[in-house]
Protein backbone atom coordinates (compact mmCIF):
# COMPACT_ATOMS: atom_id res chain seq x y z
CA UNK A 1 0.00 0.00 0.00
CA UNK A 2 2.31 2.39 0.90
CA UNK A 3 5.14 1.45 -2.22
CA UNK A 4 1.56 1.89 -4.32
CA UNK A 5 0.94 5.42 -2.71
CA UNK A 6 4.92 6.51 -3.24
CA UNK A 7 4.82 5.49 -6.87
CA UNK A 8 1.74 7.45 -7.61
CA UNK A 9 3.37 10.45 -5.69
CA UNK A 10 6.52 10.32 -7.99
CA UNK A 11 4.12 9.76 -10.91
CA UNK A 12 2.74 13.17 -10.27
CA UNK A 13 6.09 14.73 -9.16
CA UNK A 14 7.70 13.98 -12.66
CA UNK A 15 4.41 15.69 -14.30
CA UNK A 16 4.64 18.67 -12.08
CA UNK A 17 7.85 19.19 -13.35
CA UNK A 18 7.46 18.57 -17.14
CA UNK A 19 4.56 21.03 -16.71
CA UNK A 20 6.89 23.37 -15.28
CA UNK A 21 9.72 22.70 -17.89
CA UNK A 22 6.84 23.59 -20.80
CA UNK A 23 5.81 26.70 -19.42
CA UNK A 24 9.06 28.22 -18.93
CA UNK A 25 9.87 27.45 -22.01
CA UNK A 26 7.66 29.04 -23.41
CA UNK A 27 7.82 32.43 -21.27
CA UNK A 28 11.64 32.82 -22.08
CA UNK A 29 11.98 34.03 -26.24
CA UNK A 30 13.46 32.51 -28.58
CA UNK A 31 17.15 33.19 -28.93
CA UNK A 32 18.59 33.24 -33.05
CA UNK A 33 22.31 33.02 -33.68
CA UNK A 34 23.36 35.22 -36.62
CA UNK A 35 26.90 35.94 -37.39
CA UNK A 36 28.55 38.68 -39.88
CA UNK A 37 31.09 38.55 -41.31
CA UNK A 38 32.45 40.62 -44.42
CA UNK A 39 29.95 40.56 -46.93
CA UNK A 40 27.18 38.50 -45.93
CA UNK A 41 24.81 37.63 -42.57
CA UNK A 42 24.73 33.71 -42.03
CA UNK A 43 22.19 32.48 -41.94
CA UNK A 44 20.56 34.95 -45.00
CA UNK A 45 17.15 34.38 -43.39
CA UNK A 46 15.20 34.01 -40.67
CA UNK A 47 11.63 33.41 -39.70
CA UNK A 48 9.74 35.49 -37.15
CA UNK A 49 5.92 34.88 -35.21
CA UNK A 50 3.76 38.06 -35.50
CA UNK A 51 3.57 39.15 -31.58
CA UNK A 52 6.22 36.61 -30.24
CA UNK A 53 9.71 37.92 -29.12
CA UNK A 54 12.55 36.61 -29.98
CA UNK A 55 16.01 37.58 -29.17
CA UNK A 56 18.79 38.10 -32.33
CA UNK A 57 22.06 37.04 -31.07
CA UNK A 58 24.38 39.16 -33.23
CA UNK A 59 27.86 38.25 -33.52
CA UNK A 60 30.99 40.18 -35.75
CA UNK A 61 33.61 37.34 -37.16
CA UNK A 62 35.43 40.08 -37.78
CA UNK A 63 34.93 44.02 -38.11
CA UNK A 64 32.56 46.49 -36.87
CA UNK A 65 29.11 45.94 -38.93
CA UNK A 66 25.19 47.84 -38.74
CA UNK A 67 22.40 45.71 -38.52
CA UNK A 68 19.75 48.08 -39.79
CA UNK A 69 15.77 48.10 -41.02
CA UNK A 70 13.68 50.75 -40.35
CA UNK A 71 10.36 49.03 -40.68
CA UNK A 72 11.13 47.14 -37.81
CA UNK A 73 12.72 49.52 -35.90
CA UNK A 74 15.91 48.34 -35.94
CA UNK A 75 19.40 49.89 -35.64
CA UNK A 76 22.29 48.27 -33.80
CA UNK A 77 25.83 48.08 -34.26
CA UNK A 78 27.95 44.54 -33.52
CA UNK A 79 31.37 45.53 -32.58
CA UNK A 80 34.17 44.01 -34.41
CA UNK A 81 34.83 40.50 -32.89
CA UNK A 82 31.83 41.27 -30.05
CA UNK A 83 27.89 39.94 -29.70
CA UNK A 84 25.18 41.60 -28.55
CA UNK A 85 21.77 40.73 -27.86
CA UNK A 86 18.29 42.40 -29.75
CA UNK A 87 14.99 41.89 -28.27
CA UNK A 88 12.60 42.06 -31.22
CA UNK A 89 8.65 41.31 -31.55
CA UNK A 90 6.90 42.01 -34.67
CA UNK A 91 3.71 43.39 -35.20
CA UNK A 92 3.23 43.09 -39.03
CA UNK A 93 3.33 40.07 -40.82
CA UNK A 94 6.24 40.55 -44.10
CA UNK A 95 9.13 40.50 -45.46
CA UNK A 96 11.77 42.89 -44.17
CA UNK A 97 15.36 43.20 -45.58
CA UNK A 98 18.13 44.09 -42.92
CA UNK A 99 21.30 46.06 -44.17
CA UNK A 100 24.71 46.57 -42.58
CA UNK A 101 24.86 49.88 -42.63
CA UNK A 102 28.60 50.46 -41.57
CA UNK A 103 31.15 51.03 -44.15
CA UNK A 104 33.25 47.40 -44.09
CA UNK A 105 34.80 47.13 -47.34
CA UNK A 106 33.87 46.35 -51.26
CA UNK A 107 31.49 44.23 -51.06
CA UNK A 108 30.01 46.23 -48.11
CA UNK A 109 26.64 47.51 -50.85
CA UNK A 110 25.36 43.84 -51.17
CA UNK A 111 25.86 42.59 -47.37
CA UNK A 112 22.33 42.07 -46.23
CA UNK A 113 19.66 40.03 -45.14
CA UNK A 114 15.59 38.71 -44.57
CA UNK A 115 13.62 38.66 -41.56
CA UNK A 116 9.90 36.99 -42.41
CA UNK A 117 7.54 37.74 -39.78
CA UNK A 118 4.59 34.90 -40.76
CU1 LIG B 1 29.02 46.58 -44.08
Amino acid sequence: MTNRLSIAFLAGATACLALAATIHAAASPATIDITAQRFAFSPSEVHLKVGQPAVLHLTSADVKHGFFSRPLGVDETIPARQSIDVKIAPTQPGKYTIICDHFCGSGHGNMKMTVVVE
